[in-house]
C-alpha cells in the first residue's frame, strides 16, 4: 500500500470507529437526568470528505485543507423517526455554519448529511451565525431562531472585535431547502437566544427573546423576555416584557437566556435555559428550569433554585471553559426527553431524563431561598422529615 492509501485508510478505521462507538449511561447519576460518557458529537465526526481532498495527485500528504474545530450549541427535532441534532459547526476559521447529524437512537452514532445546510443570506450578510433552536409551528412551518452577527458599524476601525448580534430566522418543511426571512427588529440593539414558542398566541407569534445593551454584556438589559408579532414575515417586536430576569447571588445574575422551544405538558411549559455567573475563573454557564403556567405564558410557576446541569470533568474544558449550554431537546412520544448540550464550545453531549422527572425536578425542588440562612433552613427540614425514614433505609442498606 502506498502512503496515501495507507493514510486514507488509518484515517477512515479511526472516523468509523468513532461514529460507531456506543455511547454508555452514567449510572446511577441524580435520579433528574442521566448522563453519558461520551459526547454525542464532535468536531472529529465531520465527514471526512469535508476536510480532505481525496485526490491523490492534488494532495498527495494526504493533508486536512479545511479543519473543524468544534461542533456545539446544536438545536434539536425528531424527523422521520431519526433524532436530529442541527449542530453548530465551527471551523478553523472561526466562522460557525449549521449541519445536521442524525442517530437512530438518540444517544450515538450520529452522522453528519452529506452538506452543511445552507441557510440564505439577507441583504446585509451574516459575518456569523449561530445556536440555532428549532420550532414545529402550529402553522405548518419548521423555524429556525439563530444568532446573526456582523460588525458593528458604529465601531472604531481599531476596534475589530465590537458586534451586532441580532436574531436571524428561517423556515422550511423539510429540513434541506431554508427560506431566509428578515431578521427580528425588537426594542433592544443586541438579540441573542431567541426562540419561537410552538403555538399562536392571541393569534400572534410568540417570542422568548433576550434583550441586552452590548455584544457581551446585558448591561440594562438580561433576562429572557417575551414578546409577540403578527407577521412572522417582516417580525417587529414593540413590546417586550421581561419573564424571567437576572437576580444577585444566583446562577444567573450576570446574564440568562432560553434554550430550545417549551415542552407543553399538563402542569405547564416546562423550560430549559442557561444561567450566568461571573467568578476569578471568568464566566460559568450552567443550564436552570421552570415552568410556566400552561395559559399565561409569561407567568412562572415553579423554580427550583440554582442549576440543574453544571459542566463536570471534560465538559469544563475547551475553547470557552466552563460552560454548558443548550438550545436543542426532543421529547418523545413515551415521554423520554433527549436532552442535548454543548460544553465549552466545543462539543456535544446528551442527558436523557422523561417529562414526569423533569417536572418532579421542577415542581419539587426547593427554590432558591436568597441567602445561606435560608439554605441552611431547607436543609434541616430535609433532614427531618427523612428521621422517619432513614432507620428504615439503614436496616435495608446498612451503613458499613
Ligand atoms: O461562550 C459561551 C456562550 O456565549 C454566548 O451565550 P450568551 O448569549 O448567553 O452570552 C453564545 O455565544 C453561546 O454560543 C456560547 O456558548
Amino acid at each position: 500500500m502506498n502512503f496515501f492509501s495507507e493514510r486514507l485508510s488509518q484515517l477512515k478505521t479511526q472516523h468509523e470507529a468513532l461514529l460507531a462507538r456506543p455511547n454508555e449511561p452514567i449510572t446511577p447519576g441524580n435520579g433528574i437526568f442521566q448522563r453519558y460518557r461520551y459526547p454525542a458529537l464532535t468536531g472529529a465526526h465531520a465527514p471526512l470528505y469535508w476536510r480532505y481532498d481525496l485526490n491523490p495527485s492534488t494532495n498527495p500528504f494526504l493533508m486536512e485543507r479545511f479543519g473543524i474545530n468544534g461542533t456545539f450549541n446544536a438545536g434539536a427535532i425528531k424527523w422521520k423517526d431519526k433524532y436530529l441534532m442541527m449542530a453548530r459547526v465551527e471551523g478553523v476559521d472561526r466562522k460557525s455554519f449549521f449541519a445536521i447529524a442524525e442517530s437512530d437512537n438518540g444517544v450515538d452514532n450520529f452522522r453528519f448529511w452529506e452538506y452543511p445546510t445552507v441557510i440564505p443570506e439577507t441583504d446585509d450578510p451574516d459575518i456569523n451565525i449561530y445556536d440555532i433552536r428549532l420550532t414545529s409551528h402550529e402553522d405548518g412551518y419548521i423555524y429556525g431562531l439563530f444568532c446573526t452577527e456582523r460588525r458593528d458599524p458604529a465601531a472604531p476601525a481599531y476596534d475589530q472585535s465590537a458586534a451586532l448580534a441580532k436574531c436571524g430566522i428561517a423556515r422550511t418543511k423539510d429540513l434541506q431547502t431554508w427560506e431566509r426571512l428578515p431578521d427580528l427588529e425588537t426594542p433592544s440593539p443586541q438579540q441573542r437566544n431567541v426562540v419561537l414558542h410552538p403555538e399562536f398566541v392571541q393569534g400572534q407569534y410568540a417570542f422568548y427573546t433576550r434583550p441586552q445593551d452590548g455584544f457581551i454584556n446585558a448591561g440594562t438589559g438580561g433576562g429572557i423576555g417575551f414578546g409577540l408579532c403578527k407577521d412572522i414575515t417582516h417580525a417587529v417586536i414593540t413590546a417586550e416584557s421581561i419573564l424571567d430576569g437576572k437576580a444577585y447571588h444566583t446562577v444567573y445574575e450576570v446574564k440568562n437566556g432560553l434554550g430550545p422551544a417549551p415542552i407543553k405538558t399538563k402542569q405547564g411549559w416546562l423550560h430549559l435555559a442557561h444561567g450566568v455567573r461571573n467568578t476569578a475563573a471568568g464566566l460559568r454557564y450552567v443550564l436552570y428550569m421552570f415552568l410556566t403556567d400552561l395559559h399565561d405564558l409569561t407567568r412562572i410557576t415553579h423554580k427550583p433554585g440554582g442549576y440543574f446541569l453544571a459542566p463536570e470533568g471534560e465538559e469544563r474544558i475547551g475553547d470557552v471553559s466552563n460552560v454548558v449550554f443548550s438550545n436543542g431537546w426532543i421529547a418523545d412520544d413515551d415521554g423520554k426527553v433527549f436532552m442535548y448540550y454543548g460544553s465549552s464550545d466545543t462539543r456535544m453531549h446528551v442527558a436523557v431524563t422523561t417529562i414526569d422527572q423533569l417536572l418532579d425536578y421542577v415542581m419539587h425542588t426547593p427554590a432558591d431561598g436568597g441567602r445561606s440562612a435560608k439554605t441552611v433552613n431547607t436543609i434541616h427540614q430535609i433532614i427531618n422529615t427523612n428521621k422517619q425514614y432513614l432507620a428504615h433505609a439503614n436496616a435495608a442498606y446498612p451503613l458499613p
